[in-house]
């Protein structure tokens, strides 16, 4: 059997903090045996918001999105383990948490496309492109 070991960037948004959310939501990624190798409080300013998002920035959808991801703080982890890219985009479910699957952490506790609980980077690229903005020189 082969392994990938990867690194995914992770946000546990404001809604998830808000909502009390944090506990169940890592503990589902610890569950899974994945690894937290950074776990930081942070608040996402506007310039973070606009480069975190740079393939969304023109989008209609975009200004109340920068509004509730700067809306206060969120939870910036670094997700290790076998394949943990793609794993945890199964985990997360589909973007509408109204249409995600039961059993995914958006699919049982969110019910919005914009409040939707987690960010997981979607692909290598866009995993190195994260991890080098949120904890730059770090990994
Ligand atoms: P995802 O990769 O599932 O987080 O989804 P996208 O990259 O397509 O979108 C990023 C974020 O934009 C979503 F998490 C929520 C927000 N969004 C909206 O607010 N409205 C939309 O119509 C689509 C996305």
């Amino acid at each position: 059997m082969s392994s990938n070991t990867e690194r995914s960037l992770v946000l546990l948004k404001p809604d998830a903090v808000r909502r009390g959310l944090l506990g169940e939501i890592l503990s589902r990624f610890e569950r899974k045996g994945l690894a937290i190798e950074a776990l930081e409080l942070r608040t996402m300013d506007a310039e973070l918001a606009d480069q975190h998002y740079s393939d969304h920035v023109e989008k209609a959808f975009y200004p109340p999105l920068k509004e509730f991801m700067t809306s206060g703080p969120l939870a910036a982890l670094v997700l290790s383990g076998d394949e943990v890219i793609d794993v945890v985009r199964a985990m997360i479910g589909a973007t509408d948490g109204r249409k995600a699957a039961a059993g995914t952490i958006r699919g049982d506790f969110s019910l919005s496309n914009r409040e939707n609980l987690v960010h997981a980077s979607d692909s290598p690229e866009s995993a190195k492109r994260e991890l080098d903005l949120w904890f730059p020189g770090r990994f």
